[in-house]
């Protein structure tokens, strides 16, 4: 049986959080995280979209385009707990769900009626929260997240499986999952524009230019995708632990423990598409004590040296000692996508 997947998206997140709040805000141009002039727009409300202002813009650039908008610094832990709320909203409908950033997540509802879900999640997240939603249904994430954007702000848009190859046609080459700056230049150099082209185009022959990531776009030219919905919390974290046959006090051991973790999480993050910026050690002593010891780097990264050195330094730098150990484990955690704009954003 074919699956049902749904993506909502809030509309403009930060922005509408800070209308709701503040009434005085509600059909002005809002632009959050603008403030100093060396700042990053994180987001726009519509009303400042009419003026050109988009994410990622310098403050700069958006002041000369609406230099009589409302430019408010950001509030994270305010979008953090309405991110959270929404959370609660979206479990009561499917216990498969997996966010993909702050304010966006796919939902499986096969077997079930997703327009109806879909209808409740919009009026959920409308009379609890007042704040809106994009929602877009379809077989699949790739079609269901491309719904979901086709008619911002408070959309409802389904795409069904025999309407996917005609709608997709005309559409840009950057609509296809993965097709970034980069490979848009290469895809054009072969004559492809639109995804039409690519549907046209020999599978064979963009598998031998871009590999596994050419089946993948000529997969998704057909609306094609059988990713599935990867239930997790949004800031959920993934790690190795391993319980010792006698409890071993050799630091050089447990070193090589780490670097064998350390590989293993490392692979898992890269094949999985993530970046991490805090590593956790973990120790049990043989009286069944236990410590826990972070460290949070400021540059998100997913290789195998880093997370080793880091688990490395903490291993050896900041824990007690006053036993031997039972249990040692490396957890990686505050997961972003690489390509995530948030996290970037926020870095700056
Ligand atoms: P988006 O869902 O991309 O944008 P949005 O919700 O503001 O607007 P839309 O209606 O088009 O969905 O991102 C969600 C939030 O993430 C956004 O409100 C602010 C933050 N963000 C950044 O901080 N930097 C960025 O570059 C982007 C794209 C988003
Ligand atoms: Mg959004």
């Amino acid at each position: 049986m074919g699956r049902s997947i749904i993506h909502m998206d809030m509309d403009a997140f930060y922005a509408a959080v800070e209308q709701r709040d503040d009434p005085s805000l509600v059909g002005k141009p809002i632009i959050i995280g603008g403030v100093s002039d060396r700042g990053v727009v994180c987001t726009a409300s519509y009303e400042a979209r009419k003026y050109g202002i988009h994410s990622a813009m310098s403050a700069r650039e958006a002041k000369k385009l609406c230099p009589y908008g409302i430019y408010l610094p950001t509030d994270m832990e305010k979008y953090k707990r309405v991110s959270r709320e929404v959370r609660s909203i979206l479990q009561r409908y499917s216990d498969r769900i997996e966010p993909v950033s702050i304010d966006e997540a796919f939902l499986d509802t096969t077997g079930r009626d997703p327009i109806h879900i879909a209808k409740r999640i919009k009026g959920d997240i409308r009379d609890e929260l007042r704040l809106t939603a994009s929602v877009g249904v379809s077989i699949n994430k790739f079609l269901a997240k491309l719904a979901s954007d086709m008619e911002k702000p408070d959309g409802l848009t389904i795409i069904r499986e025999k309407e996917a190859v005609e709608l997709l046609k005309p559409l840009p080459i950057t609509k296809l999952w993965g097709v970034g700056p980069s490979m848009e230049k290469e895809l054009n150099k072969l004559g492809i524009y639109y995804i039409g082209d690519v549907q046209g185009y020999d599978r064979d022959v963009l598998i031998s230019i871009f590999g596994q990531k050419g089946s993948e776009i000529y997969d998704f030219s057909y609306g094609i995708d059988h990713r599935p919905v990867e239930e997790r919390a949004a800031n959920q974290s993934i790690g190795e632990e391993e319980t010792f046959r006698e409890d071993m006090g050799d630091m050089d051991f447990l070193v090589e423990r780490l670097a064998t973790y350390a590989m293993n999480l490392s692979r898992e993050l890269k094949s999985r598409g993530y970046l991490i910026r805090t590593i956790t050690v973990k120790v049990k002593y043989g009286d069944f004590s236990m410590e826990t010891r972070s460290h949070t780097l400021a540059l998100a990264t997913n290789s195998y040296e880093d997370i080793f050195k880091i688990g490395r330094y903490i291993l050896t730098t900041r824990f007690e000692f006053h036993d031997r150990i039972r249990l040692l484990g490396l957890t990686v955690s505050n997961l972003i996508y690489p390509e995530d704009p948030v996290q970037l954003s926020l870095d700056i």
